[in-house]
């Protein structure tokens, strides 16, 4: 047989080729965030917040009257695909907690998004408004990971208030259906996931606003997982109920303003190694074994546990720290039940 030019340009062969590049599916998930108040109680003390919710299924007004939901410290988990089109409207249209100009309005920064600058939520720059926008985001396959948003209208008092929530990108299967993975590769593959978003307070920070001495110094006093304190191994801040063996993903969010380490003990106290293998939203070349990780604000780090072949309980746990020094200020305790 003749190998001519006409050989490698077969239909056949072009055919499988294509098919091979073709992506996986992708698809556009619309989303209208609105901002309301709320309170939690932390250590017996009442302390007001500021929180995102979910208000509609997408575009601007999508919550109509229906109101603006009820806000949740962090905010609603969005969940999209590698090679998705996050639409993720902010509905500030209605009432909305806030301070008086030029503190006023609200945004939704996608932190660590490769996002055009008009997307970017940032108020000072180019392109971005305060009184409701549209910030559209479409990661790369291989952003896969997780990221936080928060509203960057004088950030130091409205991420303080609550305003922060997690994005997790997940690798699409070729039939379009999201993967137990954390990235496309198999050996990112697990059973069970939790994701623990990383949060402080300073309740003086809380009352405070406008160009307050007060945001000169930050005092974190109350410490959070998903948004609850977890002070004891007994009253855990996230529980999760997995079984033996198996592999436990946990993707970890620091929107807290200190520093903070995370590491998994058994019941009698030893620390359990882990695997990492997505830190800031990109693969590490190589897969990083560990038995603690420190998050400063913003980090973000996707790791993977791979449960004993005997049943029993271990606590994954964050212990955060002073800036300055690095001593230690309190510790929020989770638990995996196995
Ligand atoms: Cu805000």
């Amino acid at each position: 047989m003749k190998h001519t030019h006409k050989n490698i340009l077969n239909p056949a062969l072009l055919s499988l080729l294509l098919s091979a590049a073709v992506p996986v599916q992708a698809a556009t998930i619309n989303k209208t965030f609105c901002v309301s108040q709320t309170s939690k109680s932390l250590s017996g003390q009442s302390v007001t917040f500021w929180g995102y919710s979910d208000c509609g299924g997408g575009g601007m007004g999508g919550g109509g009257m229906g109101g603006m939901g009820s806000a949740t410290i962090p905010g609603p988990l969005i969940e999209i695909g590698a090679g998705d089109t996050l639409n993720l409207s902010l509905n500030v249209g209605m009432m909305t907690p806030q301070e008086p100009s030029p503190y006023n309005g609200h945004t939704i920064h996608l932190h660590g998004a490769d996002v055009m600058t008009s997307e970017d939520g940032t108020p000072e720059t180019n392109g971005n408004v305060v009184n409701g926008d549209t910030y559209t985001w479409a990661p790369l396959a291989n952003e896969a990971g997780s990221y936080p948003y928060h509203c960057h209208v004088h950030t130091v008092k409205h991420l303080e208030m609550g305003m922060y929530g997690a994005v997790v990108v997940r690798p699409r299967d070729a039939a379009g259906a999201f993967m137990k993975r954390i990235t496309a590769n198999a050996a990112t593959a697990y059973d069970y996931e939790q994701v623990y978003v990383l949060s402080t307070v300073d309740p003086a920070y809380h009352t405070a606003t406008m160009d307050s001495t007060v945001f000169g110094d930050y005092n974190a006093k109350y410490f959070l997982i998903g948004g609850k304190e977890g002070k004891t191994t007994s009253a855990p801040a996230m529980t999760l109920a997995a079984a033996k063996s198996k592999k436990a993903a946990f993707r970890l969010i620091g929107m807290h303003s200190t520093n903070a380490t995370f590491g998994i003990k058994d019941s009698a106290g030893n620390l359990k190694p882990f695997t990492v293998y997505v830190e800031d939203g990109r693969a590490l070349p190589t897969a990083r074994t560990a038995t603690s990780v420190d998050l400063s604000p913003g980090q973000r780090a996707d790791l993977i546990v791979t449960l004993p072949s005997t049943t029993g309980t271990w606590y994954p746990q964050v212990t955060y720290k002073n800036l300055r020094d690095g001593g230690p200020l309190g510790t929020v305790f989770g638990k995996v039940t196995f």
